[in-house]
C-alpha cells in the first residue's frame, strides 16, 4: 500500500490531496498529509518502528490517554497537545498486511521548533517545555505500558552489562580494563540512587524520555510554548530520567561523540538556564526528595550512557549505529569526560537548585 492509501484508512477530515515525506527520522518514517483547499499540511502520518517499539498498540494507548488528559487542562484544545486521529475502524493505529503499524495525528498549525539548544535562552525554553509537560501530567496517576524494558533502570542495565562483559562477544574486554573500572567504581552509588525510585522515595510520574528541544513546539509568531511532541516513549517512571537526560545533552560544550575531549564538559551557564526554565513550572510540585536529587540526575543518566555505549562496544556494536569501528569507544570516553565534569561541579549544581 502507498502512504496515500494508508492515510485514507484514517478518520481524516476533507479530501486528501497529497502525502509527502517529512525529514529523515532514525526510528520512524514520517509523512505530511495535505487536504484539498489547505496550503499547510493538516496531518502527520507515521510508520512506527516495531523493532524499537515491540508493542505499538500499547504505545498508542499511552499516547492517547496522556494527550486526552492534557487536553482537559489547556485553553487551546488544538495546539495545546497532540491529537491522535483514529483509524476508520476506531483503533489508534492501522496495521498493514506486511505487519507494519501506522498512526496519524494532527499537524499543529502555526508552530515552530528549534533544532538545537545552543544558547542559554534556548536551554531555558527547553527547560520550560519539559516543566510544562511534567506539570500537566502531574495528576495522571494511572500506570502506562513500559514501552522499552528497563529503559533508565540501572539495576536492569547491570544485568545486561554483567552478561555482556562475561560473554565478551567481540573479544574486546582485555583492552578495556580502565573503561570498565569507570563503571564498576560507581556501581553502588548509582544503584543507591535508583533504589530511591524503587522504594518510592521518588514518586512515579509520567515521563517523556526524549527531552531534546526539537520535541517541543512554540507559536511561530509570539514564540509562546505550545506543547511536547514525539510521545512514543511515554512511560511511568521518575522525572529524574527526563531532567537527567536533558542535562546530559543540553549542557555538554562538546559533541556526544567528540573525539576532542578538550571540548567536552558541563556548562554551568546552560545548566542554570535549563533548571530555571524547568523549575519555573515544577518548583512547587516536586517533592523535597526530588529537588534534593535533581542535580545528581544529570550524573546518573550520563553514567548510564557511558555504560550503554561501552556495553555496545563490548557487544560488537549491535545497538547504536556507528560511523567508524571505534565510534562507541569514542562516545564512551566523551560521555565519561562529561560525567567527570558534572561530578566536579555537582555541589554547585545542587546549590543552585536549593537557592531557587
Ligand atoms: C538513542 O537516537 P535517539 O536520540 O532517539 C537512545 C537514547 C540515547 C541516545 C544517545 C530508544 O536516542 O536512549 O540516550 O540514543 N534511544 C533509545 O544518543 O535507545
Ligand atoms: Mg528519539
Amino acid at each position: 500500500m502507498t502512504a496515500l492509501e494508508i492515510a485514507r484508512q484514517f478518520a481524516i477530515k476533507g479530501e486528501i490531496s497529497e502525502v509527502k515525506p517529512l525529514g529523515e527520522g532514525f526510528i520512524n518514517d514520517t509523512f505530511k498529509v495535505y487536504t484539498k483547499g489547505n496550503e499547510a499540511p493538516q496531518y502527520i502520518l507515521q510508520r512506527k518502528n516495531h523493532i524499537v517499539f515491540p508493542d505499538v498498540p500499547a504505545m498508542m494507548d499511552n499516547i492517547y490517554r496522556v494527550t486526552e488528559h492534557i487536553r482537559t487542562k489547556v485553553a487551546d484544545k488544538e495546539r495545546g497537545t497532540l491529537t491522535i486521529v483514529k483509524a476508520n475502524d476506531g483503533k489508534l493505529y492501522y496495521k498493514t498486511e506486511d505487519g507494519n503499524f501506522w498512526a496519524v495525528c494532527t499537524f499543529i498549525q502555526g508552530s515552530k521548533c528549534y533544532d538545537r539548544a545552543d544558547s542559554p535562552e534556548l536551554a531555558y525554553q527547553g527547560g520550560r517545555g519539559l516543566g510544562l509537560f511534567h506539570s500537566q501530567v502531574n495528576d495522571f496517576t494511572e500506570p502506562l505500558a513500559e514501552i522499552i524494558k528497563g529503559f533508565h533502570n540501572i539495576r536492569w542495565r547491570f544485568t545486561q552489562w554483567d552478561a555482556s562483559v562475561k560473554a565478551d562477544k567481540a573479544r574486546r574486554v582485555k583492552d578495556l580494563a580502565e573503561e570498565i573500572s569507570w563503571i564498576e567504581s560507581r556501581r553502588e552509588k548509582m544503584l543507591a540512587f535508583w533504589e530511591k525510585f524503587e522504594t518510592g522515595v521518588f514518586p512515579t510520574r509520567v515521563t517523556h524520555n526524549d527531552t531534546k528541544i526539537s520535541n517541543f513546539l512554540f507559536d511561530d509568531e509570539s514564540g509562546d510554548l505550545l506543547c511536547a511532541i514525539d510521545l512514543d516513549t511515554l512511560m511511568s517512571s521518575t522525572v529524574m530520567n527526563d531532567v537527567g537526560d536533558a542535562l546530559r545533552s543540553y549542557t555538554n560544550t562538546g559533541a556526544e561523540d567528540d573525539p576532542d575531549l578538550g571540548k567536552v564538559g558541563m556548562s554551568m551557564e546552560m545548566y542554570k538556564a535549563y533548571m530555571e526554565g524547568y523549575l519555573s513550572y515544577m518548583k512547587d510540585t516536586l517533592t523535597k526528595a526530588e529537588k534534593d536529587n535533581l542535580a545528581f540526575s544529570g550524573l546518573y543518566i550520563t553514567y548510564e550512557q557511558v555504560l550503554r555505549f561501552l556495553m555496545d562496544y563490548i557487544d560488537g556494536d549491535t545497538y547504536y549505529k556507528t560511523k567508524y569501528p571505534e565510534h562507541n569507544l569514542v562516545r564512551t570516553r566523551a560521555q565519561y569526560k562529561l560525567l567527570q565534569s558534572m561530578e566536579s561541579q555537582h555541589t554547585e549544581m545542587q546549590k543552585f537548585i536549593d537557592e531557587i
